[in-house]
């Protein structure tokens, strides 16, 4: 006989109630499970946050189970990933297979991961403060599709971030706030799990009502959840206000360290401080050791009638604060102890626990164990009608037709950041079908990036109307900025971190809003640096844009050592899902654009990076296009080498006219030399490496293209490598086929001067090669 069941939202606050005592035991089992009762074979520590989870529990259930709506998207703090999980496990989308694998090799992920976990994931998190700050952008993104008619101001949803209070020391936050208040954001909550306790300590006491005044000041609202229902209460009775004035002075060490010793410690310490006041020393008087350690804790985080009085106040599109109190190890032995993060219920902790929640031996698992059935019926009900079970698939819009070719720029000398910028300035054409799905941004560097003539014609985006006060002025000026909702610029200010994090809230448009839009970033390639982290994350999640690093190197010349970059070629071939090319004519780079703007829209693509310079060099006449297949593969002969040659000068980038000099120079000596224009040194390595590996993965072993190009040259060759960069980014390409190398490139910090003075001074002019080539072939 199936039970009759009462409207299962009706239970609203006892539903919760009992899903915020599911998920904490759920989530501290498997941390449980995977530390001490699967087999272990590596005799490591598995890992695992079971405070951190029971801190958030309550949070979360009131969140899913009732705030969220289908088309709200949501950052979890990482070391919340259980819960998570524990989240989908009850709404049927986790398997008990992955729950038991949690932190094994592809099982659950200690983090929430878009691309490795099974259960939806909205936005990875691992890096603290990152998964915050995306989700401020990500509202930035979702009211661009809206302004542009992508999507409709009705399926707007939430970007909202669980977040830990020691992410708030972030810096990343403070830049991310002040970005977001310029841009106007809105549809955006962050949700604080207050527990006032870090990995190592305990927060300052000084930070109280700080972080109000900060988020105040850049346009959110705060609400501030200290004190649950029951709190409450009890201040309003007969002396409860001295008790609740004591909590409010109560330092937060001490706060955490009474509620880690529990009921008879606060008993004896509140009667110490306040047993001389009559009223106060009987409501004291009135519970058990017990219901006083209830009381003390039940703090606004973990009340679920205050949690969700709370959502429902933030009803509007105002970005929301909620600082929601809590402690750290709620309802866990672990509670408020100072060394909690790490710490986990030895097994008589864990026993003990579950024999106080009712779940029978060999039950652990069971979703509702511990419940009675009908009670596990009516809470099942619940978690069914809540809107999250109506989440469907995230979208995955087809790709936007990419012409077959970019038209080239015509001129004899350029540079590779002027190419760029014509390129695009070509595809801001009005209609122009790539050009409307193309967002560029970049942190204050818009200009000198030539970012400029897309933006002029193309226009900034604002939410609202933007005057160009100089054009209005009739002040002559080469860039007219017009704000508005059809701009497709991003103005940012100089803050790089905030730079990835938009190109990576962009570079999930498809997945989060059904909207392919085409992220492109420029910045000074030596600050790639700055906000590499940032990179690390977009790419980790698979966000997919273009990022032109230019201008970059030594080439840089009188800016000197500050903004010459010497380490990002090695960026771009350490970095995964991050494809980095250094093309050195404008033909190369117009190739690769266009590729880029495919690649990023493939399935099995990827982000791309541009490194690129301001030198202006001699273009080559091409007699086909013969070249081009080899350049997308990461390098080709721009001078055929004759067979069996017994040398080559491979070079990249923008010091290519001294490795074509040197190559005429050696060429009346050396016969057949070759010279290679590397236009990936990532890619040839890449498929070198993989080429290696297909003994043990598998695949068929073709060989990789450097070793097809090296194939050519004599096996006793000898090869002069030269790059505006670190000589690294080369110089492995003696190890394909065993020939000696000469590398030359940049490792140390460069300076000003001019290019004469910096390419003899740094060894990469054509003497430097030419000597390098001398040592190789004639003295060895
Ligand atoms: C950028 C970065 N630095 C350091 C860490 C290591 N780490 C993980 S959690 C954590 C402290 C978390 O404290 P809080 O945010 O308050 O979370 P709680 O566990 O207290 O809820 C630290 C330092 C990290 N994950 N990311
Ligand atoms: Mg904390």
């Amino acid at each position: 006989m199936t039970a009759v069941l009462a409207d299962p939202r009706s239970d609203l606050i006892p539903s919760i109630e009992a899903l915020d005592t599911r998920l904490r035991w759920l989530s501290a089992w498997t941390v449980h499970n995977a530390n001490n009762l699967r087999p272990k074979r590596d005799g490591m520590k598995v890992g695992g946050h079971q405070a951190s989870c029971a801190s958030m529990s309550t949070i979360m259930a009131a969140l899913y189970f009732h705030a969220l709506r289908p088309q709200d998207k949501v950052a979890v703090k990482p070391h919340a990933g259980p819960l998570l999980h524990a989240i989908h496990y009850m709404l049927g989308n986790q398997s008990l297979e992955q729950l038991q694998r949690f932190r094994g090799l592809g099982g659950m992920q200690s983090y929430p991961s878009r691309t490795k976990d099974q259960i939806p994931v909205d936005f990875s998190t691992g890096s603290v403060g990152l998964g915050v700050a995306i989700t401020a952008f990500a509202s930035l993104v979702q009211d661009y599709c809206i302004a542009q008619g992508h999507m409709a101001e009705a399926d707007a949803g939430r970007m909202i971030a669980l977040m830990g209070d020691a992410e708030l020391d972030e810096g990343n936050i403070y830049e991310c706030l002040i970005e977001a208040y310029k841009h106007d954001i809105r549809n955006c909550w962050w949700v604080v799990d207050y527990n006032r306790q870090s990995l190592d300590a305990t927060t300052a006491d000084r930070m109280f009502r700080r972080f109000d005044d900060i988020f105040e000041t850049c346009g959110w609202r705060v609400i501030t959840l200290k004190s649950g229902k029951l709190q409450k209460a009890v201040f309003a009775r007969p002396g409860g206000q001295a008790l609740e004035d004591w909590i409010d002075n109560c330092p937060n060490a001490e706060f955490a360290a009474l509620t880690y010793q529990g009921g008879s410690a606060w008993r004896e310490r509140l009667l110490k401080d306040l047993g001389d006041q009559p009223a106060t020393r009987a409501l004291i008087e009135s519970f058990d050791d017990a219901a006083l350690a209830q009381l003390m804790t039940n703090l606004g985080g973990h009340c679920a009638e205050t949690l969700v009085e709370a959502f429902a106040e933030a009803n509007d599109d105002k970005p929301t604060l909620f600082i929601a109190y809590t402690v750290k190890g709620y309802g866990l032995p672990l509670a408020g102890h100072k060394d909690n993060h790490s710490g986990m219920m030895n097994a008589p902790q864990i026993e003990g626990l579950r024999a106080s929640l009712n779940i029978a031996e060999g039950e652990e698992w069971e979703p509702y164990g511990g419940l009675g059935a009908n009670a596990a019926a009516q809470l099942k009900a619940f978690v069914e009608a809540s809107a999250l079970g109506a989440k469907g698939p995230e979208h995955s819009p087809p790709a936007i037709p990419v012409p077959a070719r970019l038209p080239v720029p015509e001129g004899e000398e350029q540079s590779t950041q002027s190419a760029f910028g014509r390129i695009l300035m070509d595809l801001a054409r009005p209609g122009d079908p790539l050009g409307d799905r193309i967002v560029t941004t970049a942190p204050d560097v818009t200009q000198t990036t030539n970012l400029g003539g897309f933006v002029n014609r193309r226009g900034l985006f604002r939410r609202s109307e933007l005057k160009d006060v100089f054009q209005a002025a009739r002040i002559p000026s080469a860039q007219k900025w017009v704000g508005n909702t059809a701009g497709q610029h991003v103005e940012l200010g100089i803050a790089e971190t905030n730079f990835f994090l938009v190109l990576a809230a962009f570079g999930l448009s498809a997945p989060h809003f059904g909207t392919r839009l085409l992220p492109v970033g420029t910045v000074y390639d030596p600050f790639i640096a700055r906000g590499l982290d940032a990179l690390n994350y977009g790419c980790y999640q698979d966000a997919r844009f273009l990022l032109v690093g230019t201008p970059s190197g030594l080439t840089l010349g009188a800016e000197g050592g500050a903004h010459q970059s010497i380490n990002t070629p090695l960026i771009g071939m350490g970095q995964p899902n991050l494809d980095y090319f250094e093309p050195a004519f404008a033909d190369e780079v117009a190739l690769l654009m266009r590729h880029a703007f495919d690649h990023m829209q493939q399935a099995d693509g990827s982000s791309v990076y541009l490194r690129l310079s301001t030198r202006s060099i001699r273009q080559e006449e091409r007699a086909d296009e013969s070249w081009e297949a080899d350049a997308l593969k990461g390098a080709y002969w721009l001078r055929k080498p004759a067979s069996g040659a017994e040398a080559a000068v491979v070079f990249t980038g923008a010091i290519a006219p001294e490795a074509i000099a040197a190559w005429e120079t050696l060429g009346e000596d050396l016969p057949g030399l070759g010279l290679l224009n590397v236009t990936s040194p990532d890619l040839l390595h890449r498929g070198w490496s993989a080429r290696r590996a297909a003994r043990w993965t598998g695949k068929r072993p073709e060989p990789s293209h450097v070793e097809t190009l090296l194939g050519t040259l004599s096996p006793r060759a000898g090869l002069v490598t030269v790059i505006d960069g670190s000589p690294s980014a080369l110089s492995w390409l003696g190890a394909v086929k065993g020939m000696r190398v000469s590398p030359l490139g940049v490792d140390r910090f460069g300076q000003t001067g001019d290019l004469p003075d910096l390419y003899r001074t740094y060894r990469l002019d054509a003497d430097a090669i030419i000597d390098a080539a001398a040592e190789l072939f004639l003295e060895s």
